[in-house]
């Protein structure tokens, strides 16, 4: 009897951290069951696969029930590749537009967590093999606007990473610390009314500029008294503040606007100033050679959100100028498993460092954090707090304890 044989495939709409509904779909195997439901972006790049068809998730749901089950059942859902191909040749389109990268990617990673399940094994496991072990960084988002949150900063993320935590404990502690701490500075500040943005950054009427502050002073504050050491970084979201009509990008808080050379410059100085360790999209989603512009003059992780949306034909374009050496990984951008592991491998074999990534929509799923240990990603992008962000930090505990002694965490790029 083969233990992966799939049995059924069911798909609903449940809420998500936003309170929008998104899909949630159970596959069931002969011996197994995994259950996945897809997250959603509020600064979603242009380039991204389609989340849902005309119609939305009900009409997903209509699509799975009615063509997609129908044609699951009775394969092997050990069969990843096949599985996701017929994903593809039922949605016939490229972007899948007609049944949505949503339920696409909610089908496809619900197909690896029912295969993992049936062989008696983790995910990470099942996806990585008996040698994985590393745990990555977790990049975590303490301060935030842009658009996640309203009256804050231009600029969307600020971030932390760990770099000097020797464990995965001590690695999600020392974040949560640095998210104490900076309320406690923010409390003091201007008005001192603090709110939160859609990830559980903290979000206050401050600049840009202000913000580095304010993340400096917490990271030294906490730094000094854990003795781990703390790099930072930022989300520049860049795509949301660029105006195509001007050319320009437009900060409002700031009451400034930017051309293309001053954004350039601009990016290049804070992270000179700040000693920043990570930017994703400094500059807007079309730009390669802005980005290759600022990788040439920075020692620092210069990453693609927007930029790639995981795609392998937009990283293949990337790789040959040069314009990064990160990419952010986000499957519901693509689609499908098959197509994120293709687009990991083509980084990986170009020296790109892969961030894994929640969105800044998200529901308790934690295959992210499974994602990351089973393809070796040395960072992982997933918020600091609230339930939807710390399923998938706390699962990366489970993980360590199930890899025991073995477990390390991962080697990250010294800049
Ligand atoms: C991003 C993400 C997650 P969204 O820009 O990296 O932080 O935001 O999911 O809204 O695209
Ligand atoms: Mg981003």
């Amino acid at each position: 009897m083969n233990p992966t044989i799939i049995e059924d495939v069911i798909a609903r709409k449940i809420l998500d951290s936003r309170g929008n509904w998104t899909i949630e779909v159970d596959i069931l195997t002969r011996c197994g069951f995994g259950r996945c439901a897809a997250p959603s972006g509020a600064s979603k790049g242009v380039h991204e696969v389609s989340s849902y068809p005309e119609g939305g998730v009900e009409k997903a749901i209509v699509e799975v029930e009615e063509t997609i089950a129908p044609e699951m059942i009775g394969m092997d859902s050990e069969e990843q590749d096949i599985i996701d191909g017929i994903l593809r040749e039922i949605d016939g389109t490229d972007n899948f537009s007609n049944i949505g990268g949503n339920t696409a990617v909610a089908i496809s990673l619900a197909n690896a967590k029912a295969a993992a399940s049936s062989y008696g094994i983790s995910l990470f496991q099942h996806l990585g093999g008996c040698f994985s072990n590393q745990l990555p960084y977790p990049l975590g988002n303490v301060i935030g606007g842009g658009a996640h949150s309203q009256n804050s900063t231009d600029i969307q993320e600020f971030l932390v990473l760990p770099t000097g935590a020797k464990n995965i404990e001590e690695a999600l502690k020392v974040n949560s610390e640095v998210h104490k701490k900076t309320r406690e500075i923010l409390s003091g500040k201007h008005d001192g009314v603090i709110g939160k943005g859609d990830e559980g950054a903290w979000a206050a009427n401050i600049t840009d500029i202000e913000a580095l502050d304010v993340l400096t002073q917490a990271t030294r504050r906490v730094s000094e008294e854990t003795g781990v050491e703390i790099r930072l970084g930022m989300d520049v979201a860049a795509s949301e503040l660029w105006d195509e009509k001007s050319g320009e990008y437009i900060y409002q808080k700031e009451r400034k606007s930017r051309t293309r050379e001053e954004q350039i410059d601009y990016m290049i100085d804070l992270i000179k100033q700040y000693d920043l360790y990570y930017v994703e999209d400094p500059i807007q989603e079309n730009d390669y050679e802005g980005f290759a512009q600022i990788s040439r003059e920075v020692n620092c992780l210069i990453c693609g959100d927007d930029l790639y949306v995981t795609n392998y034909e937009r990283l293949k374009k990337g790789i040959k100028m040069k314009s990064s050496n990160a990419i952010i990984i986000k499957p519901n951008q693509c689609g499908t498993l098959t197509d994120t592991y293709r687009t990991i491998i083509l980084a990986k074999s170009h020296n790109l460092i892969p961030v894994l990534s929640h969105r800044s929509g998200e529901t308790v799923d934690d295959t992210v954090a499974h994602l990351a240990v089973a393809f070796s990603s040395p960072i992982i992008k997933t918020g600091v707090v609230s339930g939807e962000r710390i399923a998938k930090l706390n699962e990366l505990i489970r993980i360590s304890e199930e890899l025991g002694t073995r477990a390390e965490m991962a080697h990250l790029r010294e800049v």
